[in-house]
């Protein structure tokens, strides 16, 4: 195979500065695990942006940026603040985020924002046409970039490329809403293989195809004039052993090396035997559902009088888009109702919530997933949800229990999991009982079926498929312009 060159918002590395000296500290995101396992293999650059503002640094910072950038086989697209404003904070979170969430109401619709996405996909596509030689592959991530395809399609045809969408590509009716929705299709459509995490999200992005442009659609292929567009459904996995392992050694450790969550945990469950852990991990985001989730578990709390001194939800939610009008709002709200539960259930040794805003070590991640009994995920809408997965690959006494949102993708790889509609307080309050009321040999068997499932599809597989299909789109495309 020839090269393939990975494109992403954001690079794999996060920067920081000493002295006006840089240093590079790698993200360890699920998306860069899966990316190293392919993208070494096939000597390729992985492009993006290093997440500074290059105005807020002088030319010698940024060259030693990216010559640290370079060793590490990475070449940024380097954005000014003004860019960072429009085109990220904007038109992606502020326009692409809520609409493809069905968040219609949050949607800002400024010509302004388009011209700077515009702008800045045209300076993505333009480092990838100096970066790729001829016949490569380019691997395009996320809603950031959805006009990247058809800019180096429409000048570089020889190079096969990929799209992968990780948040819901949301249904015709709410897609049609947004003025740009012709221009975005056909960003997209410059690819040779679109994936998506499900068949859902596949077959709303193929209805709005033929809906928009009356295009052919034969199966899972968009056929346009010459040109054969692959489609097809990739449900992301996790690095499972990675979680698995995590768990298995905090039991290892000896008791004075483990960390104060974990031993703060223990001292919990060491207090009487009818304790419960609830988990809830999130960015703190509008589609996360977390004021819905908190509403439920009052509820749960006032109709269980029993439970109440017994069950606790540990709730973090880490910080995100802050300076977001309807994120400060959401904070506000998520801080409210968990000021009220506390208030009225919480006494001198019971708070009901414990609320966490920040982002915690993944070592502390792993002591959270493996030591609580049930993990509540009730997003209103989400692409997938890796935490679900993650909590399921921590439990390695394969007890804990799963309720999970109908809305988010990962529903449809967790059959035995609660399933709820996370708007029905009431079936998500009656869910938090039966959960930690489900018999231990119920709990494994539904856990031992998930985590069969998971290890077997992992990141490494989910990102080897997409590669081969990617091989795949190539062959067909060559096969149907030999006919
Ligand atoms: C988008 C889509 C889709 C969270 N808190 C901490 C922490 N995390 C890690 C988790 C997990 C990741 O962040 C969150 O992933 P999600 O999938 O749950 O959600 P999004 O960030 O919204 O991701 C989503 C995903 O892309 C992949 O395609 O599933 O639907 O919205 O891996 O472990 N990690 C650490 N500390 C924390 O406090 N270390």
């Amino acid at each position: 195979m020839k090269r393939l060159h990975i494109v992403s918002n954001r690079l794999p590395f996060s920067i920081s500065f000493e002295n006006d000296n840089p240093s590079l500290e790698p993200s360890v995101g699920g998306l860069a695990t899966g990316m190293n396992s392919v993208y070494k293999d096939f000597e390729g650059k992985w492009i993006g942006w290093p997440g500074i503002a290059s105005d807020t640094k002088s030319r010698k910072e940024l060259q030693a940026v990216d010559r640290l950038l370079k060793e590490e086989g990475c070449k940024p697209v380097h954005l000014c603040e003004q860019e960072v404003e429009d085109f990220y904070e904007g038109f992606c979170n502020n326009t692409i985020w809520p609409l493809f969430h069905y968040f219609a109401q949050y949607v800002d619709f400024h010509a302004s924002l388009w011209d700077a996405y515009i702008n800045v996909n045209r300076k993505f596509a333009d480092t990838i046409l100096e970066t790729a030689g001829q016949g490569d592959f380019v691997w395009v991530h996320d809603y950031q970039l959805m006009l990247v395809p058809q800019m180096v399609k429409s000048q570089r045809p020889d190079i096969t490329i990929g799209f992968f969408l990780h948040i819901p590509f949301p249904s015709y009716e709410v897609f049609r809403i947004l003025p740009w929705r012709d221009e975005l299709l056909r960003g997209l459509l410059g690819a040779d293989l679109i994936g998506f995490h499900t068949y859902d999200y596949q077959r709303h992005f193929l209805s709005s195809v033929r809906r928009i442009f009356g295009y052919e659609i034969v199966l899972n292929e968009v056929h346009i004039d010459g040109r054969i567009i692959l489609v097809d459904s990739f449900p992301m996995g996790i690095d499972y052993d990675k979680f698995y392992k995590a768990a298995l050694n905090i039991f290892h450790t000896p008791v004075k090396e483990r960390s104060e969550v974990h031993n703060e945990l223990e001292k919990y469950f060491l207090m009487s035997d009818g304790k419960h852990l609830i988990l809830s991990i999130d960015r703190l985001d509008y589609s996360k559902g977390i004021p819905n989730r908190l509403r439920a578990f009052e509820k749960f709390l006032e109709r269980n009088p029993d439970y109440r001194g017994n069950v606790t939800l540990v709730m973090l939610a880490v910080p995100s888009r802050d300076n977001v009008d309807h994120y400060k709002k959401l904070k506000s709200e998520v801080e409210e109702l968990v000021g009220r539960i506390n208030g009225l259930y919480g006494s001198i040794n019971y708070t009901p919530v414990l609320y966490f805003y920040r982002s915690m070590p993944f070592q502390n991640l792993v002591e959270l997933y493996s030591m609580c009994d049930v993990a509540l995920i009730t997003p209103v809408r989400d692409g997938m949800n890796l935490v679900a997965k993650e909590y399921v690959a921590s439990r390695i006494n394969q007890t804990g229990v799963v309720v999970v949102s109908e809305m988010a993708g990962v529903v449809k790889e967790m059959g035995e999991a609660i399933i709820i509609n996370p708007n029905d307080e009431d079936q998500v309050a009656e869910a938090i009982q039966q959960a930690i009321e489900m018999p231990h040999s119920e709990q494994v068997r539904r856990i031992s079926a998930m985590q069969e499932r998971l290890r077997r599809y992992d990141v490494f597989k989910w990102a080897k498929d997409f590669v081969n299909a990617l091989q795949k789109a190539r062959k067909v495309q060559t096969e149907f312009l030999a006919k």
